[in-house]
């Protein structure tokens, strides 16, 4: 087992990865270092601030002192260097891997003889041997004897309550046995949960792409069915409920306006990309990107078909959107469809009212009440606490009309009975 006591550990990216395991670790008893390149999130790391406002870290935090550093020098000290960089797609959905080659070559050219790196970003199979590898030789290190490289996918899951950091099981896979062996033992000593040791490194890089494009094809089921399913009148919702009954090989998944974060709509492309190096297509999974990526258009045609009903188009109709961020009760931005709804919206002519509690930025308006005083049709694009608090009777007092509700969260049946248009996805 890892002995805390005398292990110095370097996180290498302060984000939502890399910040809760640097408090577990610091809680723990490791001497922790933490390194990012953002400035201002190191001043709040420094002021001890939650800086990704995860409940659960905050009774970790007062056991913990992260050692922010900023001289790369210092990690020539660490025994253990765990990079916890972004790894996004570009705008054409090629994998990024410029942060994890840069920090590979930062603690490369400041490697302790004999220490463990371990890379936790979600990466394709192969990156490790052909990318990360390849940096810590050709500074002149043996990997298996100067440096022992592993692989440990993050599993986070921001804003969940049950599962975090301290009790997610993992995977880890190494270049040899005693790399494996040495992140067991790290992993072991600081998480309660199963760390289930890979044959191989590149099995560690496919379980974590697997996991979400799992997500992410039978997210694409569903939205698919919701479609069909609108022009045979069927409320896919209630067919998932009836279908979730059965108590083996079914898992229900729910359709909406589109599918965002950071890691469901883009660790497929990791795989797609990858497969083509090897002149294989993955077919199933470029077609389930596709019909996630169609979910905000679709979203859109539907309120037009409503304002079509009231004799109403986009130009010169007020339309409020409830929500920006890609998931309930988080402000996170990454890839979500409400932005593409609202680019869609702006082309055609609409005048938005735009409110999420969780991204001030990117709201127009200062509460719902004002948001529903200057509209005349709503889309809700994210199933936040306080828009699922809304009585129904509060949209037909501020003359809403139409409502498209992108996450199925509303209550059908009584918008209905108000005499107002409700258009969900798939019901
Ligand atoms: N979504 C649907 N229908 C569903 C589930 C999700 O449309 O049935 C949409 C959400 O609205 C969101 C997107 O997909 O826009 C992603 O949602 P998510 O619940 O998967 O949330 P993420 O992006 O935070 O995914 C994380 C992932 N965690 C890691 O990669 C370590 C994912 O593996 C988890 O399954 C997911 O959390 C989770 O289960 O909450």
């Amino acid at each position: 087992m890892s002995d805390p006591k005398n292990q110095k550990v370097c996180i290498i990216g302060l984000g939502y990865v890399g910040f809760p395991l640097a408090v577990l670790c610091s809680s723990k008893g490791y001497e922790v270092y933490g390194f990012d390149k953002d400035e201002e999130k190191l001043q709040r790391i420094e002021k001890r601030e939650n800086i990704v406002d995860e409940p659960y870290l905050e009774k970790l935090l007062p056991k913990s002192n992260i050692q922010i550093i900023r001289d790369e020098k210092k990690i020539a000290e660490c025994d253990i260097n765990i990079i916890c960089v972004p790894t996004p797609v570009n705008e054409k959905h090629y994998p990024d891997l410029s942060f994890v080659e840069s920090a590979s070559a930062l603690v490369a050219a400041n490697l302790k003889p004999g220490s463990l790196v371990i890379v936790e970003s979600t990466i394709n199979p192969g990156v490790c041997e052909e990318v990360v590898r390849p940096i810590f030789e050709r500074a002149g290190h043996k990997v298996g004897q100067d440096v022992y490289i592993s692989h440990c996918p993050e599993r986070i899951d921001p804003g969940n309550a049950k599962w975090n950091v301290t009790n997610i099981p993992r995977v880890v896979g190494s270049f040899d046995p005693i790399g494996l062996q040495m992140s067991l033992d790290f992993y072991r000593s600081v998480i309660d949960a199963e760390i289930m040791p890979m044959k191989t490194i590149r099995e560690a890089e496919a379980t974590k792409i697997i996991e979400n494009s799992f997500r992410d094809i039978n997210i694409a089921f569903v939205n698919e069915l919701a479609r069909s399913f609108d022009l045979m009148d069927i409320d896919i919702v209630n067919v998932i409920r009836g279908a979730a009954t059965k108590p083996f090989a079914f898992l229900a998944h729910w359709p909406s306006c589109g599918v965002g974060g950071h890691c469901i709509p883009v660790d497929p492309y990791y795989l797609i990309e990858k497969a083509k190096e090897h002149d294989f297509d993955h077919r199933f999974l470029r077609i389930a990107r596709s019909i996630n990526n169609d979910m905000p258009l679709y979203t859109v045609e539907l309120l037009q078909d409503a304002l079509n009903e009231i004799e109403k188009s986009f130009k010169g109709t007020s339309i409020g959107v409830l929500g920006v961020s890609y998931k309930a009760d988080v402000g996170d931005l990454r890839e979500s469809p409400a932005l593409k709804i609202i680019e869609l919206l702006k082309e055609n002519g609409a005048d938005l009212q735009i409110f999420d509690p969780y991204v001030p930025e990117k709201s127009t308006v200062k509460s719902i009440d004002e948001l529903l005083d200057k509209s005349e049709a709503v889309v809700l694009t994210a199933d936040h606490r306080q828009f699922l608090e809304i009585a129904p009777e509060k949209f037909k007092e501020n003359g809403i009309r139409v409502i498209i509700d992108g996450k199925n969260c509303l209550n059908k049946d009584k918008l209905i009975e108000l005499g107002i248009i409700y258009k969900g996805i798939g019901r």
